[in-house]
């Protein structure tokens, strides 16, 4: 009834923007990310006869709050499918995201809970089954079960039974770099769930986003199996500019930028400009990640780590997906 299971977090190149059921996690639009090595958690889940509640972990840190009762609702959904209402685990977690680099801690978090509770309760899941799980405790972690390139298919039905990531390529498909360049950030004021219930609710630009989608899907997806760096990286970054735009014109408007972000967007145009091909992209926060090629790696470093308003700059390559610890 134990296991320990690690899972990477992800960054999207056609970003999930909007649910269409908020319980279940169905989103409207499908998406696509590159897992990334540099970055995971370690989970082990150990159900337990004589617990009276769950009890979570992080980085050797007891949780309470909102955070912990976000796992303990997770893991209803695995107690009422293996019909063991109560029966209570031991969650301990070994986060290797950086909060402050802005990727979705989330991601590679629900992603690791997922397996290591599937498996400690013998469920025998197939990947398709683990990736429905896992979009149940945050939507942009049903990725995070594939390495390489991975397609959220958003499904039609209002069970979320269709709703699941297929992967496109994998990890060794393709050697493309992501380098994230952390802001000396302020704290985000509207939260990713927040920030894109209110752009499908009230965004004048949301339709338009949408009816975008399909084109940037087909073409990314027949880019990436081409391996044309290019290509991938203008749909990205094009894809990333209409879903901040979404927020715009959103009531009341919002925006995930600060000057620096800017900043930064410019030293990717002038890197493009000087013959280096990188392309940024960008989360719902303030810090901008960029794709490049291998060969460029030093040049991309030293341009962004010297951009004003750049903390710090971490490098990563295209990563696994889930695996299991075996002790
Ligand atoms: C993405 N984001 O595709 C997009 C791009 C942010 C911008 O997925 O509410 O933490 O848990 O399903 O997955 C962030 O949203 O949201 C996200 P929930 P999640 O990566």
């Amino acid at each position: 009834m134990r296991s320990t299971a690690k899972a990477h977090t992800n960054i999207a190149l056609i970003k999930y923007w909007g649910k269409r059921d908020e319980k279940l996690i169905l989103p409207t639009n499908n998406s696509l990310s590159v897992t990334l090595d540099g970055f995971y958690t370690e989970t082990t889940v150990h159900f337990k006869e004589e617990l009276e509640r769950d009890i979570f972990t992080l980085n050797g840190e007891t949780v309470a709050g909102v955070a912990y009762d976000r796992v303990a609702d997770y893991l209803n959904i695995f107690r009422k499918f293996a019909d063991k209402k109560n029966l209570f685990a031991e969650v301990r977690s070994i986060n290797k995201v950086p909060t402050a680099a802005g990727f979705a801690s989330s991601a590679s978090g629900f992603a690791a809970l997922a397996a290591a509770a599937a498996e400690a309760l013998q469920l025998n899941l197939s990947l398709e089954e683990l990736s429905r799980f896992t979009r149940r405790g945050s939507g942009s972690a049903c990725r995070s079960v594939y390495g390489g390139f991975v397609e959220w298919e958003k499904g039609e039905l209002d069970d979320g039974s269709d709703s699941f990531a297929i992967p496109i390529a994998p990890q060794d498909h393709w050697d493309i770099r992501i380098a994230a360049a952390v802001l000396t950030a302020k704290e985000k004021d509207v939260s990713s769930r927040v920030g894109m219930k209110r752009t499908v609710d009230t965004s004048v630009f949301y339709d338009g986003w949408l009816e975008s989608l399909p084109k940037d899907l087909a073409e990314i997806k027949e880019a990436i199996r081409a391996r044309d760096f290019e290509k991938v990286g203008s749909i990205a970054e094009a894809n990333c500019l209409k879903m901040h735009a979404t927020t715009l014109g959103a009531s009341p408007p919002f925006t995930y930028w600060q000057d620096s972000t800017l900043t930064v967007m410019e030293t990717v145009q002038r890197l493009r400009k000087s013959g280096i091909p990188a392309y940024f992209t960008i989360d719902a926060g303030p810090n901008v990640k960029v794709l490049y090629l291998p060969e460029d790696e030093d040049k991309v470093f030293e341009q962004l780590r010297n951009a004003e308003g750049v903390a710090d700059v971490i490098l990563s390559k295209v990563g696994e997906g889930i695996s299991y610890v075996r002790e």
